[in-house]
């Protein structure tokens, strides 16, 4: 690849456009914009600011190096001729960063940036930013060429070297597998019904990767929403690069090394996912489209009849009026108050779809028909989006012709928030944001669009920048909306398509997948991949939306799917049923099993959730996520990880009933008999139809409760804590609890107890801390189950003997079963307490 680093700084933008071309590095996105790529000029001068080193470079370009935190800095860079654009981003949660100490090194050849963590060394000409470990000055990232700029079409390119051992994970929604590295993925929201493995792009655009080198990563955030390609040594193998078609080089680089404080400041940077309401954790079930109301009634009654749990019934575009968003077909839907009041009776919370594309229908004169009060109001305030021309956009979506709201309007936004009432004073719990790539049937490329003009807080800038940020702006509204409307429950806002920052609004599922095999198997990377890229709560159409699901994929499917933060079963207007039960009762047994352990579950996977939102560490991770140093997890991604604790080897093959597991070094617990197993190599596992390989991590303390069909049906009583000590005999772990609904949690209503258990010399010692915060849960019983526990004869509680009692005996005290292990049962009176085992 040739490089320009050699060349002198161009003098006139005109001379040096003949002098350059050719000489550049490969262009990534096409090659007429390539050809007229332009270096940022060499570094003149430094200026010095409370935050940020401002660097003038030749023909007036220049680059702010802004200092955020010790791990995280912000490069922007203007140039020449650029036009000057306010500092403002959709994505960005956090601004108010307290200043840090840093230094700057002014020499001859280089400038250094430096915090306690990074240094920031930039080569003064060429201009060339190398990103270095404070401690130890080891190279993390550094540009192959200065950062580039076409001033005709605006085309920005920035090319850093490839190591040849670099990796790479996160981008979002990606239909790839979980490492990303000689990879090529392109940022453009699209509607890709039945996507495959290598469809790019789909529907969400998160310009945020992870590198790892030797055991240390770093981040990167490329906060451009114009369209975008990332091609991380696709095109040349030492070169990793990143291009827009507009737009500015603003990226934000974090220091790491770990992935979990990557993805902790990215979450801190674009904001958390808020926790939804605890049955959103619950099962599922949708299908395009239920309807009349009594078919959806039947649907949730068949839940019951089968005893499969059951929290939340979807309803598709066909319960609304013609397709007019917020209204309700008055045919089919006659009483959504009622529907929504009877399916609540039974537990059953009901989400509503919406799309973003407005019916076109003014009133008509001649009749005197008054039109869709949707679309006249929004004409009326001027809500919609129009060309550069000034005419209004109109395109074509379910209801025909359609129009869509500027959601980058505040007042539009309120607007649409407000409209909700259509849809919550009838009961509904939840709103499900789709087609908002956007979808248009006229064109889904987007250039039918390239002539709308987004408000964008005056800057009136354009599709190009917009059509990647539509549906967060867009979530942001029904959030916003559905918080303003019920300011005591928390919002369930779920979407199809994102930018950077939709975790803040929306829940994500990954849209039109298959139901095949292969579709199965990339939900393990799609949803580690989302959680590396701060979209914690995801989840994915199970057995698969488009096609028929074999009553085996089904089988599996659930077995992946009984883990992931959103449990739903959906299928397409012409495919089969295949609600669990369809497949007959050997099938509907082995569902049963899983989502009954899912309920089962629910205290642990609620409390990773809330780590998810306290920290952005997500719930559903990759295993490098929490063993970087080990290798032999670069790539594994048909297996995951729920937390720290938990580790599934779900079969994602038709017809296999065995498979090789990996297991990191240390000392794992077959979940199922709590056998012991040593880690640090491959294991062979029976996987029998009904078995998922389920493996807990030596150490941890994993809380759980009864089977139940839908959340708060029952309480969680007993509560149990499943010990498995690591080979030092400890284990630790927490339980969170709130009340599930209310946004309370945010000022500390809820409860966390901590849990530490330690042997020393044939003696052990069970420590449960006094519980932290308000919440109050209602009177219940905690048992512990120690699998592996020294040969105890005696227990005392808090210094004083703790009663031996009959397996059968429903009593506080302690047992031992046939299987060897031990379990306390007290009941819980929030106080702390203290078990030694002698
Ligand atoms: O193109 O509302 O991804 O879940 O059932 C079809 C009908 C439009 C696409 C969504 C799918 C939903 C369907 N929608």
């Amino acid at each position: 690849m040739p490089s320009n680093a050699h060349l002198p700084a161009p003098r006139r933008l005109g001379a040096s456009l003949a002098l350059t071309t050719g000489l550049l590095f490969t262009p990534l996105l096409t090659a007429q914009d390539g050809a007229g790529l332009q270096p940022i000029g060499a570094v003149e001068r430094v200026v010095r600011s409370e935050r940020a080193a401002t660097l003038h470079c030749a023909h007036s370009a220049q680059v702010e190096i802004i200092v955020l935190a010790p791990d995280l800095v912000r490069i922007r860079a203007r140039f020449a001729g650029q036009p000057a654009a306010p500092d403002h981003s959709w994505a960005i949660a956090r601004t108010d960063w307290s200043v840090v100490p840093w230094t700057l090194r002014e020499e001859p050849k280089t400038i250094t940036i430096a915090t306690t963590d990074l240094e920031v060394v930039v080569q003064r000409a060429p201009l060339l930013i190398t990103f270095q470990d404070a401690a130890t000055h080891r190279v993390l990232n550094a540009d192959q060429h200065p950062m580039a700029r076409n001033p005709k079409t605006g085309h920005v390119a920035t090319a850093k070297k490839l190591g040849l051992e670099e990796r790479f994970y996160g981008l979002g929604e990606k239909a790839a597998r979980l490492e990303k590295r000689r990879g090529r993925f392109t940022m453009w929201n699209s509607d890709t019904p039945g996507y495959s493995e290598g469809t790019d792009p789909i529907y969400q655009s998160i310009p945020f990767y992870l590198g790892w080198e030797d055991g240390a990563a770093y981040g990167l955030f490329y906060d451009n929403s114009y369209r975008s390609t990332f091609d991380l040594g696709y095109t040349g193998q030492d070169s990793a690069g990143f291009e827009a078609e507009g737009g500015e080089i603003n990226y934000y680089f974090f220091a790491g090394p770990t992935m979990k404080t990557i993805v902790s400041r990215y979450t801190e940077l674009t904001g958390r996912m808020p926790l939804p309401p605890l049955w959103a954790l619950g099962n599922q079930q949708c299908r395009y489209s239920y309807y009349p109301d009594s078919t959806a009634e039947q649907i949730a009654a068949l839940y019951r009849k089968h005893d499969l749990p059951l929290d939340v019934l979807y309803l598709d575009i066909h319960y609304m009026d013609n397709f007019r968003v917020f209204t309700w077909d008055p045919v089919r839907f006659p009483d959504p108050a009622g529907l929504n009041a009877r399916l609540e009776a039974h537990g059953v919370k009901v989400v509503t779809i919406i799309d973003p594309g407005v019916k076109y229908q003014p009133v008509d004169p001649a009749s005197k028909k008054p039109g869709y009060h949707v679309f006249n109001e929004g004409l009326s305030h001027n809500y919609f989006l129009h060309n550069k021309d000034g005419s209004l956009y109109i395109g074509e979506v379910w209801p025909g012709k359609a129009v869509f709201v500027d959601y980058t309007r505040e007042d539009a936004r309120r607007w649409w928030g407000g409209l909700a009432s259509a849809l919550v004073d009838q009961g509904v719990d939840g709103i499900w944001t789709d087609m908002n790539e956007p979808s248009d049937f006229l064109d889904q490329t987007g250039a039918r669009h390239k002539d709308i003009v987004f408000d964008d807080l005056g800057a009136k800038s354009p599709y190009a920048k917009h059509r990647n940020l539509f549906a967060l702006n867009m979530a942001r509204a029904t959030y916003e909306g559905l918080e303003r409307l019920q300011p005591d429950r928390r919002p369930f806002v779920i979407t199809r398509a994102g930018y950077a920052g939709i975790q803040r609004f929306a829940t994500v599922w990954t849209g039109d997948n298959k139901a095949t095999w292969e579709s199965l198997a990339l939900n393990i990377p799609m949803f580690t991949s989302l959680g590396l890229s701060g979209e914690a709560f995801v989840g994915a159409d199970v057995p698969g939306f488009i096609g028929r699901a074999s009553p085996e994929l089904l089988v599996r499917s659930y077995q992946v799917a009984f883990l992931a933060p959103l449990c739903r079963n959906h299928a397409a207007i012409d495919n089969y049923d295949h609600e669990p039960w369809r497949f007959g009762p050997v099938y509907a047994d082995i569902v049963r099993k899983y989502l009954q352990l899912r309920y089962r579950l629910l205290p642990f996977l609620y409390t990773t959730l809330e780590e998810a939102n306290r920290t952005g560490v997500p719930l559903f991770r990759p295993l490098v996520l929490n063993f970087q140093d080990d290798t032999n997890t670069l790539s594994l991604d048909d297996q995951f990880m729920i937390g720290d604790a938990l580790l599934a080897a779900p079969v994602l093959h038709a017809g296999e009933r065995a498979r090789d597991v990996y297991l990191p070094a240390g000392r794992w617990f077959d979940f199922w008999t709590a056998a012991p197993l040593e880690g640090g190599h491959l294991l062979r596992v029976d996987a029998p139809l009904d078995h998922a390989p389920l493996f807990v991590r030596g150490g941890s303390i994993i809380p759980s409760t009864i089977a139940m069909n839908h959340v708060g049906e029952k309480p969680w009583n007993p509560l149990r804590f499943d010990i498995y000590p690591d080979a030092q005999g400890a284990a630790s772990g927490s339980l969170y609890e709130d009340d599930g609904v209310s946004p309370a949690y945010r000022t500390g209503v809820s409860r966390r107890t901590l849990i530490r258990y330690t042997t020393e010399a044939g003696t052990a010692q069970l420590k449960l801390d006094a519980p932290v915060g308000s919440h109050q849960p209602p009177a219940r019983n905690l048992e512990f189950i120690l699998h592996a526990s020294p040969s105890t004869t005696t227990v005392q509680l808090d210094g004083r003997p703790f009663a031996a009692i009959e397996p059968t005996a429903t009593s506080s005290g302690w047992f031992r079963t046939a299987l060897g292990t031990l379990t306390l049962r007290l009941s819980d009176d929030g106080a702390a307490h203290v078990f030694q085992l002698r």
